[in-house]
């Protein structure tokens, strides 16, 4: 197919996409082949959690050839979302907890704080559908130079392990934290991918550092849910239990959220490669940003008060959090709200606990109010 990498690079570029690679489809094949073993591995020890569609994607995942049979190519591209807010694990200890904190004999915070934190990727609009059209737009591209093309697009959800593409694309390494990260841009970016039925230019690769002797991420996870470098264990992580997890939060690691509401940032925000990246951060187009979505904090009372799914949805629709759903966010706010160690949220959990009929988040609520009256 008749197109450079210079018009490829101007193209996204001006889409708004922060970087890309090309792979030819057997070198990517052959990095699927080496990964499958320790997908399958990571499956058989269930550090997958209750996230069984994983498991039923597996197929699709590792061979790309089942989504389009001719494929001789992918194009990885990189979306960099804000990276400047409010950051998710501030001077927090080991603990989860504030060093410098006034500190109850339960270890919670006694700090009043009646908001919880929401994790940068999602602080802007709904990154599937912001990618999804960019995605759409490169394969009408591609299609108008050659309309024998055929194309393939995937974002997160999709039947593509996004990490082994970007590192394969040469587009960053694995860090011991499990995220890809471009050792000139840290690693805030959202990973995408077009699969096409032609050759194309495939781009050069540098040669990219790794983490050392570093094990800052490892220390600094509140719940020691990176369980060997770069492998995580989803039913300790913060993040599958505040977005992915449809059940209740194990009490062990309810004080170890402390104020974080969804998701959760801090393996990435102690790593040397992201420091300071809030003044790289240049190619940042309007849905990503912070101030086009929610942005970095949710007031706990507003929360708690959402009667209905229409509601939420007023609030919501359009935002990553929809994946929590309404019960999700509640159950989380419960939580919250007792590490916030601030009283004036007991008539709010003492609503949830009258006023819904799930015995989960009833539970939640009452846990709340128990360590609120502790204090
Ligand atoms: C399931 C999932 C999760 C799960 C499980 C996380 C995990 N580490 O596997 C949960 C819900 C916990 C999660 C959390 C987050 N996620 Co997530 N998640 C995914 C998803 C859908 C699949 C990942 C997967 O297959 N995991 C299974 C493991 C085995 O595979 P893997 O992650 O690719 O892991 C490789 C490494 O472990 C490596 N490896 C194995 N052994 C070793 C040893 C060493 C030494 C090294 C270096 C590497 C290494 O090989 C594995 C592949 O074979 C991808 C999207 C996608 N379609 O791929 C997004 C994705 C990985 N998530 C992403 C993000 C942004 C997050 C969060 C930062 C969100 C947040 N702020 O809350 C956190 C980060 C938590 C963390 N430290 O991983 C981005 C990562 C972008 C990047 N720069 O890397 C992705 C790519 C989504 C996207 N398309 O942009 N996520
Ligand atoms: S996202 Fe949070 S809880 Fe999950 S591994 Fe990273 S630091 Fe640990
Ligand atoms: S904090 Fe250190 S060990 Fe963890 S990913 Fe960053 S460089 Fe690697």
């Amino acid at each position: 197919m008749n197109i450079s990498p210079d018009q490829l690079k101007a193209l996204t570029i001006s889409e708004g996409w922060s970087n890309f690679g090309i792979i030819p489809i057997d070198q990517l094949q052959v990095a699927l082949n080496k990964h499958e073993g320790v997908f399958e591995k990571w499956i058989e020890k269930s550090y997958h959690a209750e996230m069984e569609y994983l498991k039923r994607m597996q197929g699709d995942r590792f061979h790309p050839k089942n989504k389009l049979p001719d494929i001789k190519s992918v194009i990885v591209l990189l979306a960099t979302y804000s990276s400047n807010g409010e950051r998710m694990g501030d001077e927090l200890g080991t603990d989860g907890l504030r060093i410098g904190d006034e500190l109850g004999t339960d270890g919670l915070r006694i700090e009043s704080d009646a908001s919880g934190l929401v994790a940068r990727y999602a602080r802007g609009r709904d990154y599937h559908k912001v990618l999804k059209k960019r995605l759409i737009r490169l394969s009408k591209w591609l299609k108008e130079q050659d309309e024998g093309v055929e194309t393939y697009l995937s974002v997160d959800s999709g039947p593509t392990v996004d990490r082994v593409l970007a590192e394969t694309a040469g587009l960053g390494f694995f860090g011991k934290n499990s995220l890809i990260i471009d050792p000139r841009k840290g690693s805030y970016f959202f990973i995408a991918s077009l699969m096409v039925n032609r050759a194309l230019p495939v781009t050069p690769k540098t040669r990219l550092p790794n983490c050392g002797d570093c094990r800052k991420c490892i220390s600094a996870c509140p719940t020691d849910a990176i369980v060997a470098p770069g492998v995580i264990d989803a039913r300790r992580c913060i993040s599958y239990l505040t977005i992915e997890n449809k059940g209740g939060i194990p009490v062990e690691f309810r004080s170890k959220l402390g104020n974080r509401l969804f998701g959760c940032d801090i393996c990435q925000e102690v790593c040397p490669f992201n420091e300071g990246r809030a003044h790289h951060q240049k190619v940042m187009i309007g849905p990503l940003k912070e101030e086009s979505g929610i942005g970095s904090r949710l007031n706990l009372k507003e929360i708690l008060s959402i009667k209905t799914d229409e509601q939420f949805l007023e609030k919501f629709a359009g935002t990553p959090l929809m994946r929590a759903k309404r019960r999700g966010l509640i159950r989380n706010a419960c939580v919250v709200a007792g590490n916030s160690g601030d009283v004036s949220l007991i008539p709010y959990l003492q609503n949830v606990v009258e006023r819904e009929g799930d015995e989960m988040l009833k539970e939640h609520a009452r846990w709340g109010i128990e360590v609120l009256k502790k204090r």
